[in-house]
């Protein structure tokens, strides 16, 4: 049907309603295993990150921000599906380790909603360049969950071959073009794939997720030449530095496209940096380090830019969560939620800075989960970590007794003061919290309602690869050491 006009509209007696502001473009960078105190702004001497502290002089850094879990998967699908990992099964991998593994018979079920597939409605064009790791099987991949274009690795990089596993593949959409991928230019491949999405989409609105594999999961992490032994902090550090390079190529591509002042990037870590001898990444100020449940692990550094809409220059300290992007950005979009229940909270007052906004969390508490086990929770300043007989205190569920603590995380934020004897009620109202909390998404000796199972494949494949025009040049293609984590 052809559009009328305004004066069609009037002739039928229609009122012209003023345009309705357009919808806005959301950038979300998701790094791998980056701690909260490695970036210029929020505490670190040791990187040069100039672009990404450009994002919180311009816009707000959020002081008490969670993943949903200390590792990959989990964490992963908490921000694109708005839920707590174990509401969706992805607390654990097929074979019961604490993220999906190559050729995994399990994913993200296919009819989870993604942001990506939450946007679709509102007429997005949407992208993801870098990580997946949410199912490497056919039905589980990106473009299966709305997003139109992929490119990246599928699982972790520190996936290569094994007896089960084939090279680390790199895919464009549905094909491995590369294996092994290049893990020295991922950040450089991304950001380029990137950059060009945004100059295909500029004219509608678009989400464009970027979970980049680095500083990654290997002790020695990877940067492109332009960056190897260029920072103060060896391989990590370059690879961070190389990070802040890919965010200045987005503000940048999104200031040449005019579009800067409508798009919404978001900044943050899929969990803390990983405990390594010599120290690497910082947790700083938090104890602890990336893969359980302490701060270090899940309180990430977090930058929001919009501007004129978001503060500026502003600290914000309430609590918020990955899982909280889904229904915020759903709202701004002007598209409905999904359908089934999700935990995320809409986050706009906050966001935008409205006067006395406070967290939804405050009231329901933020459970911290280590697989299927709920270890803390925090409401307010407080974190209260359970009583556990058998506490998992390692990623293969070894388990030791844990004891009550509680913490004023906000005025003590490195954990020194455990001040339970002080706070007998807010030791109640937190454990009674943490109860509601088990009752919806389960604990190790139950069940809970509102879980959801994941998707299964009866008998995965390893990828296969399709090159799309034969080696790249100057591909070395020899896997560089690297121990195996998640
Ligand atoms: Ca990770």
């Amino acid at each position: 049907m052809r559009r009328l006009t305004c004066a069609a509209w009037l002739a039928l007696g229609a009122a012209c309603a003023p345009a309705a502001p357009a919808p806005p473009n959301f950038v979300v960078f998701f790094v791998d295993n980056l701690g909260h105190g490695d970036l210029g702004c929020t505490g670190s001497t040791l990187h040069r990150t100039p672009a990404i502290d450009r994002l919180a002089a311009e816009g707000t850094r959020f002081a008490s921000f969670y993943v949903a879990s200390g590792v990959c998967t989990p964490s992963r699908a908490a921000l694109l599906t708005g839920c707590y990992p174990r509401r969706v099964d992805l607390q654990a991998s097929g074979a019961n380790l604490p993220v999906l593994r190559p050729v995994d018979r399990k994913g993200l079920h296919p009819d989870e909603v993604t942001i990506a597939e939450a946007l679709k409605p509102a007429g997005y064009a949407t992208g993801i360049f870098g990580k997946w790791h949410l199912g490497d099987q056919p039905p589980f991949l990106p473009t299966r969950q709305g997003f139109d274009e992929f490119f990246g690795i599928p699982y972790s990089d520190d996936m290569t071959r094994t007896a089960t596993a084939p090279d680390l593949p790199l895919m464009r959409g549905e094909t491995a073009i590369e294996a092994p991928a290049d893990r020295d230019l991922l950040a450089r491949r991304c950001t380029e794939e990137a950059v060009a999405f945004i100059g295909r989409h500029a004219a509608r609105p678009f989400f464009l997720y970027l979970p980049h594999p680095m500083p990654g999961s290997t002790a020695r992490p990877f940067a492109s030449p332009a960056f190897r032994g260029r920072s103060r902090n060896g391989p990590y550090g370059d690879s961070v530095e190389e990070l802040d390079w890919a965010t200045g190529e987005i503000l940048g591509a999104l200031e040449r496209h005019h579009v800067a002042s409508n798009t919404l990037v978001v900044w943050t870590s899929d969990n803390g940096a990983v405990r390594r001898d010599p120290p690497q990444g910082s947790c700083a100020p938090y104890r602890g380090f990336g893969y359980d449940t302490s701060e270090g692990a899940m309180r990430v550094p977090c930058l929001v830019r919009w501007p004129g809409r978001v503060p500026a220059g502003r600290v914000c300290d309430e609590v918020c969560t990955t899982m909280d992007l889904l229904p915020t950005f759903a709202a701004l979009a002007g598209a409905p939620l999904p359908k089934r229940p999700i935990d995320g909270h809409d986050l706009r007052a906050l966001i935008l800075g409205e006067a006395g906004a406070r967290s939804p969390w405050d009231d329901e508490g933020f459970g911290y989960y280590r697989m299927e086990q709920l270890q803390a929770i925090r409401a307010g300043p407080w974190k209260l970590y359970l009583p556990l007989a058998a506490k998992y205190v390692s990623l293969n569920r070894k388990t030791a007794p844990a004891p009550l603590e509680l913490y004023d995380v906000v005025r003590d934020a490195g954990e020194e003061r455990e001040i339970s004897a002080a706070h007998p009620d807010v030791v109640r109202r937190l454990t009674a919290l943490a109860e509601r909390i088990r009752g919806e998404i389960g604990d190790v000796d139950r069940p809970g309602r509102g879980q959801r199972e994941a998707g299964r494949v009866e008998d995965p494949k390893p990828i296969a690869m399709e090159p799309e025009a034969g080696p790249r040049e100057g591909q070395s293609g020899a896997p560089a050491p690297g121990r195996s984590e998640p």
